[in-house]
């Protein structure tokens, strides 16, 4: 048998691993196909891979026999039962240090999982985020593996010269430990779906709000995207709002108000739900498409439920336009702030050592969310690693407080008009509570103690003989109750 030539193995050849491999394979890489129907393994090598150095495998030994070693080897399938199937086909024609990769869109328990059972077998697991589509993918993704981290000097060329560049940078570095990458790729998606709420948003204010029509609204975003909101979505925006159907209408008119959703933001407003941390404005992201996609029943109620008489605007358009301009930065910048504290928390919780400098430079080129402002973030943990906010940053302290203005007028012009801002709104409902050194949280105290003895804490200062330092207090509010209290735990 002739010496093993593949660099690397992918299996999955629909339009996400073929446009990888061509991309590989344009940076210098040998690469061997492979895909459950192995038809799909010849269409590919006579037709789009035809004149490459790509190999092709027609069946999982024959792969493996053809990697050089430690054999690395993508697969780029439907998330699920997929991956652990291959990952059982894999194993008898693997050896010790052989490194399986999982691109695909993969939750990331399943990716914990899977890096503890192959480690157990001397195998290496790396679960490694993918974004960018199919562009993406064929010219330069964003990548975010993490996993077994003795992987990370085996494929660390491939994956960085892989990658978008972005001023010389690569957008992939090592995310961290087990299932950090898919993790992190998770909360991508969800800040991605924060992103486009957002300027759903923004598109609804100067549509229904100012009346402005789609071609100028879509000159508004193409000028936008020359200041600090300058990224993809907003460039796609203004595209979409440019493009007519063949009668002149601008065809998002014509486009059913019904979102759909794949789950990756659902996936991240449970996470964040499990590890108790605000991350309303994903969640509120998630719930504007729920909203959306009962249609019949919001023409209903649009048929009963009166809003406030729609006053037409008198104040300062273009002042407004650029309030609004204020409140998505603003609003933007606490999404992320709320993305980084939840990545913070689950990396304590699960002991892993995330890089956040790494993560934002990856997500500053190949991606849905790639920006500018993702540089700002970049130099933000730079600066500091441990970080504890984004808000506690000079440069985006003061960019906030510069937007405050802006973001409170358009907020409260929406309330008035009667148009929903659930993004907007939740953003800046989680600025003033981040903001504020008091909460109405001793009412929720008193509350919880009044009905079910939950008990509380004393405020420092305020400790009196019926009120003792640092203990959890019980109080007989109604003298009927008894002074037994319930334990104190938090779920
Ligand atoms: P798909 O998600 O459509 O998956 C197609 C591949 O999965 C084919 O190779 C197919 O083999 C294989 N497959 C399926 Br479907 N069920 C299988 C099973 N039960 N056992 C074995 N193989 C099975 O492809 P994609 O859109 O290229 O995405 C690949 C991965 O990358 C997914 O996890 C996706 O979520 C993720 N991703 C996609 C994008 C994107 O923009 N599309 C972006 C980022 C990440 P067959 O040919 O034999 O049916």
């Amino acid at each position: 048998m002739s010496a093993p030539v593949g660099d690397i193995g992918l299996i999955g050849l629909a339009v996400m691993g073929q446009n990888l491999i061509l991309n590989m394979n344009d940076k210098g890489f040998t690469v061997v196909a492979y895909n459950r129907t192995t038809s799909k393994v010849d269409d590919f090598l006579a037709n789009e891979a035809k004149g490459t150095k790509v190999q092709g495998a027609h069946s999982i030994q024959e792969l493996c026999a053809k990697l050089k070693r430690p054999r690395k080897i993508i697969l780029l399938v439907k998330a699920g039962p997929a991956v652990d199937s291959f990952i059982q086909q894999l194993e008898p024609y693997l050896e010790k240090g052989d490194i399986v990769i999982d691109g695909g869109n993969s939750h990331y328990p399943d990716s914990i999982r899977r890096t503890q059972e192959l480690e157990a077998k001397g195998l290496l697991f790396v679960g490694s985020g993918v974004s960018g589509g199919e562009e993406g993918a064929r010219h330069g993704p964003s990548l975010m593996p993490g996993g077994s981290t003795a992987a990370w000097p085996a494929i660390k060329e491939i994956f960085q010269k892989t990658a978008a560049q972005v001023n010389g940078e690569p957008c992939c570095d090592w995310v961290g430990e087990t299932g950090s990458g898919h993790y992190v790729k998770m909360v991508h998606n969800g800040i991605e779906y924060g992103d486009m709420q957002l300027i759903a948003e923004a598109y609804d204010i100067l549509k229904r709000g100012l009346g402005i029509h789609e071609s100028e609204i879509a000159d508004i975003f193409t000028t936008w995207n020359k200041g600090v909101l300058d990224s993809f979505l907003i460039e796609i925006t203004a595209n979409i709002l440019k493009f007519n159907d063949d009668d002149g209408e601008p065809l998002v008119t014509k486009i059913l108000d019904k979102a759909g959703q794949k789950g990756t933001g659902k996936w991240t407003a449970i996470a964040a739900l499990d590890a108790g941390t605000a991350v309303t404005l994903i969640g509120e992201a998630v719930f504007a498409r729920c909203l959306s996609a009962i249609k019949e029943e919001r023409v209903r109620a649009s048929k009963v439920i009166n809003g406030p008489q729609r006053e037409p605007f008198r104040g300062d358009k273009q002042q407004f336009i650029d309030d609004l301009e204020q409140a998505l930065y603003a609003s933007k910048i606490i999404s992320y702030t709320q993305g980084f504290m939840l990545m913070r928390e689950t990396a304590k919780e699960l002991d892993w050592n995330l890089n956040y400098a790494g993560i934002a430079r990856m997500w500053r080129g190949g991606c849905i969310i790639k920006s500018v402002f993702l540089g700002d973030i970049t130099s933000a943990y730079e600066k500091n690693k441990d970080l504890e906010s984004l808000l506690f940053d000079n440069f985006f302290n003061k960019a906030v407080h510069k937007a405050q203005p802006g973001w409170r007028r358009v907020i409260a012009q929406a309330c008035l008009w009667g148009i929903p801002t659930p993004a907007f709104s939740t953003a800046l409902a989680f600025f003033d509570g981040y903001r504020s050194e008091v909460v109405p949280a001793n009412l929720l105290q008193a509350q919880r103690d009044y009905f079910g003895a939950h008990t509380f804490r004393v405020v420092s200062g305020k400790e009196n003989a019926r009120l003792p330092k640092d203990r959890d207090i019980h109080i007989n509010w109604t003298g009927r109750g008894g002074n037994v209290s319930a334990s104190s735990y938090s779920a």
